[in-house]
C-alpha cells in the first residue's frame, strides 16, 4: 500500500467545459483515483476550479454579476456536473479560498527573500475607452506564429505558444472591442525563472525519465527555448493580493498575482481546505501529502493529468516555483499529459461553443455512457476525434451488447429455469479451466495497462474480459445445454454469475453506477471495495450456489438511428 496523491488540471471557472476537457483530466484521474482505492492504496485526489484571472472577470461581466459572486454560482454548477459524472474527488477546491491567499503569499515572500523576484518596470497595453490596462485575455488578435486570428493574450489556442498581449498583431479590446490600444509603463513583479533553468533541468533529468513523451518531449522543448523571467503580478480587480507586508507600494495600486501564478498553488492550497473541512473527530494531515519531511512519513507519489496546453506550466513553470521556495514542497512524479478530443476532427471550443458540452452530455444519457467512451478512445498518443456514429457504435457494441446483453441473458435465464437463487450443481471442466486461464490474463494485462495510465490498452483489456464472458456463454450454450444436461446448464450460469460480479469489481473505475448495479444483484456480504488477485478471478467462485439474486434493469439502452439524428442535429455534426 503506498500513498497517491493525484490532481487534475483545475477547471477554469469561466464555463462549462466540454468533453475534450473532460477527457483530457479530470476524468482519468478519477479512473486512476478509483484504481488505485480498490487496489488498497491510500488515495488523495484534489482537483479545484480556477476561479481568477481575466476569465472569470469577463464571465462575470457577461452574466451582469460581481466576479466574487459569479465565481460562487459557477462553482457550485461546475462541482453539479462532476458530481452527474461521479468523479470521485477527495475535495473539490477554489482557487480564490483563504488558504490559496495564505499559501500563496507565503510563496511570493519565500521566492522573494531567495532573490527570485525582482520589481520591473513594462510597458502594457491600455486601453483609453475602457480606462485600464487590459492584460491577458482582454487583448485579443491574430497570433505571431500561427496567424490565428482569435488568439488571446495570454495563449494561442491553436498553436498553444504563450504569450504576452503586446505580441499579438492587430490587438483589440475584449472588453470594448477597441482597436484604439496603446502602451503605458507600470510596475509589476518578476518572476526569474532564468536563474532556476538548470535546477529545472536537473530535476527533469531526474524524475521525467519514465514520463510519457508528449509530457517530456513538451518540458524539454521549453527548457530548450530557456526559461524566461515573466510578470506574476497583473492589474486586475480579482486575484491573490500581492501581500502588503512585503510590496506595500504594489499592494496599494491593487495588484494582484498572474492565474498562472496561484493555480498550482492550489493543488497544495485545495489539500489544506480538504484538511479543515475534516468532520469533528477526523484529523487531516495535509502537510504529510506535500511537504516532504526527512525520513518518518510513508513517501507520496504524486501524479498530475492535464491537457497538453497545460503542460509547460506543470512540468517547467510550476516546478521552478517551488524549487525556488526552497522549502520540501511535493514535486510532480508522473505528468499524464492528454492530446486533443476533436468535434469531427475540428475544434471543441468552450468559447465558441462548438461540440457537447458536460451537461448537456448527461441531459441525454448517463455517465457510465461517457464515461465508458472517453476514457476508451482518450488522445493519448494522438489527438482522436468525437462523432456521434463512433461513439453510437461504441456504446451499441461494447456497453450495449457484450456487457449489458451478457448480464442479461445470464441472469434472466438462470431466473426462468432455476429461479431467484444461483443453481448449485455441475463439475467444473475443460471450458471452465479455459475460460479461467484467459480471465487470470486479461485481468493482468488490465492492471498492468492501469498502472502505466495507458487507459486505452486498459479499457481494451476490459472489453476482452467482458467478450471472454460472451465466447464462454456462446460455447457451452446453456439454452441447448439445459435440454440434455440441466446440471451442466446450471454450472454455466453459475460461472456466467461469477463473471457478472468479476465485471462488477474491476470496471468500477470505468462505470461506477454500472458496477453497483451489477454487484447488488447477488445478495452477498458488502465486499464491494475488495480487488480481485488473478488466481481468485480464475476460479469463478465468489458467487456461491444459493445466493440470491435479482435481475436488474437493463444497464445499456442502444442508441438508435433516430437518436443518432436527434444529436447530430442538436449539437451539429459532420460538417
Ligand atoms: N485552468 C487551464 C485550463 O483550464 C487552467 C489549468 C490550471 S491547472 C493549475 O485549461
Ligand atoms: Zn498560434
Amino acid at each position: 500500500m503506498a500513498r497517491h496523491l493525484v490532481t487534475s488540471a483545475l477547471p477554469y471557472i469561466n464555463g462549462i467545459k466540454h468533453l475534450g476537457n473532460m477527457v483530457g483530466s479530470m476524468l482519468p484521474a478519477d479512473v486512476y483515483s478509483r484504481y488505485l482505492r480498490r487496489r488498497g492504496h491510500d488515495v488523495l485526489y484534489i482537483c479545484a476550479t480556477d476561479e481568477h484571472g481575466t476569465p472569470a472577470e469577463l464571465a462575470a461581466k457577461e452574466r451582469g454579476l460581481p466576479v466574487d459572486e459569479f465565481c460562487a454560482q459557477a462553482h457550485e454548477a461546475q462541482k453539479a456536473v462532476y458530481d452527474g459524472f461521479e468523479l470521485a474527488f477527495d475535495y473539490f477546491g477554489r482557487s480564490s479560498s483563504a488558504q490559496n491567499v495564505e499559501i500563496t503569499q507565503h510563496f511570493a515572500r519565500r521566492l522573494n527573500e531567495n532573490g527570485f523576484i525582482e520589481e520591473r518596470a513594462v510597458r502594457q497595453v491600455y486601453s483609453p475607452a475602457d480606462g485600464r490596462f487590459l492584460p491577458d485575455r482582454y487583448v485579443e488578435g491574430t497570433c505571431p506564429h500561427c496567424g490565428y486570428d482569435k488568439a488571446r493574450g495570454d495563449q494561442c489556442e491553436n498553436c498553444t505558444r504563450v504569450l504576452d498581449p503586446t505580441d499579438l498583431i492587430a490587438p483589440r479590446s475584449a472588453i470594448s472591442g477597441s482597436t484604439d490600444l496603446e502602451v503605458r509603463e507600470t510596475t509589476h513583479l518578476f518572476l526569474l525563472q532564468s536563474k532556476l533553468q538548470g535546477e529545472v533541468e536537473a530535476w527533469i533529468d531526474e524524475v521525467g525519465e519514465d514520463w510519457p513523451q508528449l509530457s517530456s518531449s513538451i518540458a524539454r522543448k521549453w527548457l530548450t527555448e530557456g526559461l524566461h523571467d515573466r510578470a506574476i503580478t497583473r492589474d486586475l480587480d480579482w486575484g491573490v493580493p500581492v501581500p502588503a507586508d512585503t510590496w506595500p507600494e504594489l499592494a496599494a495600486e491593487g495588484k494582484v498575482f498572474y492565474v498562472w501564478f496561484d493555480a498550482p498553488i492550489e493543488y497544495i492550497a485545495g489539500t489544506k481546505e480538504w484538511a479543515d473541512a475534516a468532520p469533528a473527530g477526523e484529523v487531516r494531515d495535509w502537510k504529510s501529502w506535500w511537504y516532504e519531511a526527512d525520513g518518518g512519513a510513508d513517501p507520496v507519489r504524486y501524479t498530475q493529468f492535464m491537457a497538453k496546453d497545460n503542460v509547460p506550466f506543470h512540468t517547467v513553470m510550476f516546478p521552478a516555483t517551488e524549487l525556488g521556495v526552497r522549502e520540501p514542497w511535493k514535486k510532480v512524479d508522473y505528468v499524464k499529459g492528454f492530446n486533443w478530443l476533436t468535434y469531427y476532427g475540428g475544434k471543441f471550443s468552450t468559447s465558441q461553443k462548438r461540440g457537447v458540452f458536460t451537461d448537456h452530455a448527461l441531459d441525454i444519457l448517463p455517465a457510465d455512457y461517457w464515461r465508458y467512451f472517453l476514457v476508451a478512445n482518450a488522445p493519448e498518443s494522438d489527438d482522436s476525434s468525437f462523432t456521434w456514429e463512433h461513439f453510437a457504435a461504441t456504446v451499441n457494441k461494447d456497453l450495449a451488447d457484450t456487457l449489458g446483453n451478457f448480464v442479461n441473458r445470464v441472469l434472466t435465464f438462470s431466473r426462468k429455469r432455476f429461479g431467484d437463487e444461483v443453481p448449485a450443481g455441475g463439475t467444473a471442466g475443460p471450458a471452465e479451466a479455459k475460460l479461467g486461464e484467459d480471465i487470470a490474463r486479461l485481468l493482468a494485462e488490465y492492471e498492468e495497462q492501469m498502472e502505466r495510465l495507458q487507459f486505452r490498452k486498459a479499457a481494451a483489456a476490459l472489453r476482452a474480459l467482458w467478450s471472454a464472458g460472451n465466447s464462454y456463454l456462446e460455447e457451452k450454450a446453456p439454452w441447448l445445454e439445459i435440454k440434455t444436461d440441466p446440471e451442466g446448464a446450471a454450472l454455466t450460469l453459475r460461472t456466467g454469475m461469477n463473471l457478472i460480479h468479476l465485471y462488477a469489481v474491476v470496471s468500477e473505475p470505468f462505470i461506477p453506477a454500472t458496477s453497483r448495479s451489477m454487484r447488488s444483484a447477488f445478495a452477498l456480504a458488502d465486499d464491494t471495495a475488495a480487488w480481485v488477485s488473478a488466481g481468485q478471478a480464475a476460479a469463478l467462485d465468489a458467487v456461491p450456489a444459493g445466493t440470491g439474486f435479482t435481475v436488474p434493469p437493463v444497464l445499456f439502452g442502444k442508441i438508435s438511428e433516430e437518436d443518432l439524428e436527434s444529436y447530430r442535429s442538436r449539437f451539429g455534426g459532420g460538417g
